[in-house]
């Protein structure tokens, strides 16, 4: 096995020892739960030790954001964004870094490391311009001398729980929104990669320190889900939950939540369709397809899981598909040149392989039947090669999310309107796209019998949305946004306010009371 080069240096710029406390108030690290090693999907090298954290590490840290929620609500939201602006800074500083640690502690190919920084640093540019965009609307009361109007105030402390495949821009597109509404923001990051959590914690708690602010506006807690996530989920004092993660513990998180009546922005799974019309470029198509389903080796939420295809190119579209799925590279994802990392884990490489049995029982065929491969390059057992599967139908295994570079092709033969259901019959309702050049088939699959997801492309592929305008999905997706648009709005809440300058009392609805 060869281990990582350049590692010591990345977690020296990042602040980074063997050993590391895996739980922060803001000012002190500590972590008295289970020391775990964080291994790297590259190779299965130990990166670094963590200390996750206990639930009597959580209750050190739930006090003290009360008290920093208590200053940072009066800070006025312009200079709030102001925060969050040198917040974008110090990650420039260190997207280099930042972006290799994630490509060494979850898998993905360094492009995405890269991009994934960059998605944080655009959600911090976004949020500066947003703090000065807190807009409430008014309206003319029924009453003379009256006025209304509705404004938003801080909730309070926002839970973050984050998925392993976005493992720091996940929090950044909840923290930046969070902040410049005036929360403060709790973050348990997945188990998987705890390490650039505290990557992210570090950097963010030196701008906190450097503007003399409470530290504990942002805190941090690794460690099991099953430990930690019911506390939060369970706690009052816990305003928002903002999870990203699985259907099934998302429906948990729900009702635990929603028994207390605190607020949620789930963000769940997605079985994200590309529907190819006879009408479309099939060269674009075939490469949005590709990025779509092998990006990030198929474990984005917004990763392409089907693609309909229109009968009369459908065999010349399959072999261009094919030829495309050929070339691809795979290996260690800090090496550029190669397009596909490892899985994030063993696990993950055994659903895939779970599913395959249950593509072939079903009745798929295996266009690329999986391999895993082994050998000196791809040591630490996480790589295969990308799965290409036809099938006729939504079979049950398609209506699945299998968080694996795994491509169901499928095959249409009716309309527009025909090939728009199949990709709305699923449960998930993340993202969709159509490929094609004639308006009327892509209107109708923007209308309203079209498609049903929280996203709908024309001409650009399932994954890789950008954060200007609201990111989330429906059905089984879970409804929640984030990012752009006013997503803000769920982290805050609304106020309605009436003010009378008449002198006198005068009830609405004309209601007489003398
Ligand atoms: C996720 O996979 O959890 O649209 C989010 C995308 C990214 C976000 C993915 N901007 O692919």
């Amino acid at each position: 096995m060869k281990p990582i080069e350049e590692l010591d240096a990345v977690l020296k710029a990042l602040n980074l020892n063997s050993e590391n406390p895996g739980v922060s108030d803001g000012e002190s690290w500590f972590g008295t739960g289970k020391t775990i090693d964080s291994i790297s999907p590259i190779n299965g090298q130990v990166i670094a030790k963590v200390m996750q954290g206990s639930p009597e590490d959580y209750e050190r840290l739930i006090p003290k954001m009360e008290e920093a929620f208590c200053v940072w609500r009066s800070v006025p939201a312009p200079k709030r964004g102001e925060i969050v602006r040198q917040l974008g800074h110090a990650l420039r500083d260190k997207k280099d870094a930042l972006g290799k640690l994630v490509t060494i502690e979850m898998g993905k190919s360094i492009q995405e490391g890269w991009g994934e920084v960059q998605e944080m640093i655009d959600i911090c540019d976004l949020a500066v311009g947003q703090s000065r965009m807190l807009y409430g609307v008014q309206t003319h009361s029924e009453r003379p001398n009256h006025r209304m109007y509705e404004q938003w105030h801080p909730l309070g402390i926002v839970g973050i729980i984050s998925a392993f495949n976005f493992p720091v821009a996940v929090w950044a597109w909840n923290l930046a929104i969070a902040l410049i509404a005036g929360d403060v923001c709790l973050w348990k990051p997945a188990s998987a990669v705890p390490l650039t959590a505290i990557a992210c914690q570090k950097i963010f708690e030196s701008v906190l320190k450097m503007n003399g602010l409470p530290s504990a506006i942002s805190t941090l807690i690794t460690g099991k889900g099953s430990e930690l996530g019911d506390l939060l989920t369970e706690d009052p004092r816990v305003k928002l939950i903002s999870y990203t993660g699985s259907t099934h513990i998302g429906k948990r998180i729900s009702e635990r939540v929603g028994k207390r009546l605190g607020k949620t922005i789930l963000e769940l799974g997605g079985n994200n369709a590309i529907i190819v019309t006879a009408k479309a470029d099939l060269k674009l198509a075939a490469k949005n397809v590709l990025f779509g389903a092998i990006g990030t080796a198929g474990q984005r939420c917004t990763t392409t899981r089907r693609v309909i295809v229109e009968d009369s190119i459908y065999d010349e579209f399959s072999d261009l598909l094919q030829k495309y799925y050929d070339k691809v590279t795979i290996g260690n994802p800090i090496n550029e040149s190669n397009l596909m990392g490892p899985l994030v884990d063993s696990t993950a490489v055994n659903n895939l392989f779970t599913a395959i049995e249950a593509v072939e029982k079903q009745g798929g065929r295996l266009l690329k039947k999986p391999e895993r491969l082994e050998g000196d390059a791809y040591s630490g057992d996480c790589y295969v090669t990308p799965a290409l599967a036809e099938v006729d139908d939504n079979l049950p295994i398609v209506c699945e999310e299998t968080f694996a570079p795994l491509l169901y092709l499928i095959r249409y033969s009716g309309g527009i309107q025909e090939v728009i259901d199949i990709q709305n019959g699923v449960p998930q309702g993340l993202s969709s796209a159509i490929f094609t050049n004639d308006l009327r088939e892509s209107e109708q699959f923007l209308s309203a019998t079209g498609s049903d997801c929280g996203i709908a492309n024309v001409n650009v592929g399932t994954s890789g949305a950008e954060i200007g305008l609201a990111f989330g999905g429906e059905k089984e997706t879970g409804g929640g946004r984030e990012s752009g648009s006013d997503a803000w709005k769920a982290y805050m809440r609304r106020q309605t306010n009436t003010i009378n300058w008449s002198g006198e009392t005068i009830l609405a609805q004309g209601i007489e009371f003398d």
